[in-house]
């Protein structure tokens, strides 16, 4: 697991290097902008619950197949593992996020999760989706002014939405 600090310092590393100007600059701003990120990862995990439910709950109704008999969310127990994996996945983007890197979502979740899926006859593109609908309400509320100084959160913003679209086209 790699945060952006070790990330860089690692790769300058495997070539003996120090690290460079634009290295140095490119995390002077990650510190600049260091609450942003912290307020990102504190208003999606206090959310958590209600991005999760309102997700599925979306993708159930475009989707219905999956919670029909013989879909792969029908009954008590597999709808509970469908919301508890939208959980673990969205877990896993908060960490990415706080750590401004992909490598903890990629190493501890991502990785093997389409086999998985494969495995267990779980649609991956309808996960995908799910994810997608999590982006929407997280972006939701990067965005929302509501409580903040406005400023410009265009950078965080795309970063989350990357996490997002990692994890969705991991399974997709
Ligand atoms: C991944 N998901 C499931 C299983 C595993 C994961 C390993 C099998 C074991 C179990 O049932 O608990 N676990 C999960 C994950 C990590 C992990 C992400 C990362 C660290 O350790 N079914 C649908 C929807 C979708 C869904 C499309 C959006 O129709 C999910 C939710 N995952 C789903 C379902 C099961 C499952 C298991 C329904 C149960 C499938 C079954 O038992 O038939």
């Amino acid at each position: 697991v790699l945060d952006a600090f070790a990330k860089v310092i690692t790769q300058a590393d495997a070539r003996g290097e120090y690290l460079s100007a634009a290295q140095l600059d490119a995390l002077a701003a990650l510190v600049k902008d260091g609450n942003k990120r912290a307020d990102t990862v504190n208003r999606i995990t206090s959310n958590s619950s209600a991005i999760v439910a309102n997700a599925a709950r979306a993708l159930f109704a475009e989707q219905p197949q999956l919670i029909a008999p013989g879909g792969n969310a029908y009954t008590n127990r597999r709808n509970a593992a469908c919301l508890r994996d939208m959980e673990i996945i969205l877990r896993y983007v908060t960490y990415a996020i706080f750590a401004g890197d992909a490598s903890v979502l990629d190493d501890r979740c991502l990785n093997g999760l389409r086999e998985t899926y494969l495995a267990l006859g779980t649609p991956g593109a309808s996960v995908a989706v799910g994810v997608q609908k999590m982006k929407e309400a997280a972006l939701a509320l990067v965005n929302d002014p509501n409580g903040i100084t406005r400023g410009d959160c265009s950078a965080i913003s795309s970063e989350v939405a990357s996490y997002f679209d990692r994890a969705a086209a991991a399974v997709g």
